[in-house]
């Protein structure tokens, strides 16, 4: 069902941290429904609510629709939209410890409209699949090639 899904590591190497600018970690990436964000830390230290934009706003951790605790935290996207986690140890979230993403559709991705010109197929799907077609062909020209020889 979750073919292309994607595993983020919040933070990537630093993971989950005070001091690191998860807005920044962020903004140049794109979340699809089914990917699962990865939240890594020292437990105890830190924690993981997944809260709403007031909360998320305000640092605040109640009410909150999820709280991870284990310091390897997997928060699977399963629907389009924004979602907002922060830290809910001591001052964490107010010292920019909160990360806001937004996920779209599993197969809503950046690929061009049909109608739009596509200079490069999909990423390793197009590759796959002229694969196919080129391998369909192969076969179909080596049965022609087969009937050819024996008549
Ligand atoms: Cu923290």
């Amino acid at each position: 069902m979750f073919a292309g899904a994607t595993e983020f590591i919040v933070g990537d190497e630093t993971g989950w941290i005070v001091g690191k600018n998860y807005t920044k970690w962020a903004e140049n990436k794109t979340f699809k429904v089914g990917d699962k964000l990865v939240f890594q830390y020292r437990a105890v230290q830190h924690d993981v609510f997944w809260v709403g934009e007031p909360e998320f706003n305000s640092c605040k951790t109640s009410p909150y629709i999820e709280h991870q605790t284990s310091g390897n935290d997997e928060f699977l996207l399963t629907t389009p939209g924004r979602s907002w986690y922060i830290c809910g140890k001591s001052n964490h979230c107010t010292a920019g410890m909160k990360l806001a993403i937004n996920a779209i559709e599993e197969n809503e991705a950046p690929a061009p409209s049909p109608d739009a010109p596509a200079p490069y197929p999909a990423r390793g799907e197009g590759n796959a699949a002229n694969m196919i077609t080129y391998t369909h062909l192969v076969s179909v020209f080596v049965s022609i090639l087969a009937m050819v020889v024996m008549h």
